[in-house]
């Protein structure tokens, strides 16, 4: 066998990365599972939204997406299941009493909780942008529809999760002794939460997401990933 044939076949993973945004969390993930990555770098514009150079990539222009030989793949739970199928090796496997907990967090993070934070950062962002004249009344019909709709809400889902997160002393979502597809789904929607209003947050949910950032992998992603405002 030659030198060649010996050697670790070279890998065609590349993850599109914004800063400050859920492409972390894909970092995260391949940095747990040891898995080698090239990484592209996209700088937020001014207004937040991602470069033009992203929908060259992929045509929504959201992040992450990655690029793996023919494939191109967007939305992070997708990428978080394709990897870990792909590339988990049995790394992120998990006991069978975990799997409903592990199918429902994975989902449940960007499908229910996610939206409602996008709305919180929404419903602050507009009244700043709406037109001078105008502010006073956005302001107060903005700051009406957060105080009497979506905080309640926010605040039946931050026992929710802390309820979930006391159950029998539990380390990760699904129960097991280490990270899977429900974690990394999670960590983005819960280190922003933490980041921008943690009162409403239970001692489980905010110890949690020290625990994530203290990971060796974690810290490894972030010195390759750079700024991460989530984490500081
Ligand atoms: N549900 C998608 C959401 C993707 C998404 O909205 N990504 C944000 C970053 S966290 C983005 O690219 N925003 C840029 C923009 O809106 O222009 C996922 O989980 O991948």
């Amino acid at each position: 066998m030659n030198r060649r044939t010996m050697s670790a076949p070279s890998s065609t993973l590349v993850v599109h990365h914004l800063n400050d945004s859920r492409s972390q969390r894909i970092l995260w993930l391949l940095e747990e599972l040891d898995v080698p990555y090239e990484l592209k770098k996209y700088q937020r514009m001014p207004d937040m939204t991602a470069p033009k150079e992203l929908t060259a990539v992929h045509p929504l222009g959201y992040a992450p997406v990655i690029t793996d030989g023919d494939i191109t793949l967007a939305e992070s739970g997708a990428i978080v299941e394709y990897i870990i199928n792909k590339y988990g090796g049995g790394k992120a496997n998990l006991p069978e009493a975990g799997k409903i907990d592990d199918l429902y967090y994975a989902h449940y993070a960007e499908g229910s909780l996610m939206p409602m934070l996008v709305n919180k950062l929404v419903y602050n962002i507009v009244p700043q942008r709406s037109p001078f004249i105008l502010r006073p009344l956005v302001k107060i019909v903005f700051s009406t529809l957060q105080t009497k709709m979506l905080d309640p809400r926010l605040e039946k889902h931050a026992a929710f999760i802390e309820q979930h997160l006391s159950k029998d002393n539990r380390q990760w979502f699904a129960g097991g002794d280490g990270p899977t597809a429900a974690d990394y789904q999670m960590s983005f929607p819960l280190e922003t939460w933490c980041h921008r209003f943690p009162e409403v947050l239970g001692p489980n949910t905010k110890e949690y997401v020290k625990r994530i950032h203290q990971r060796p992998a974690y810290k490894k992603a972030l010195e390759k990933g750079g700024k991460y405002t989530y984490a500081e």
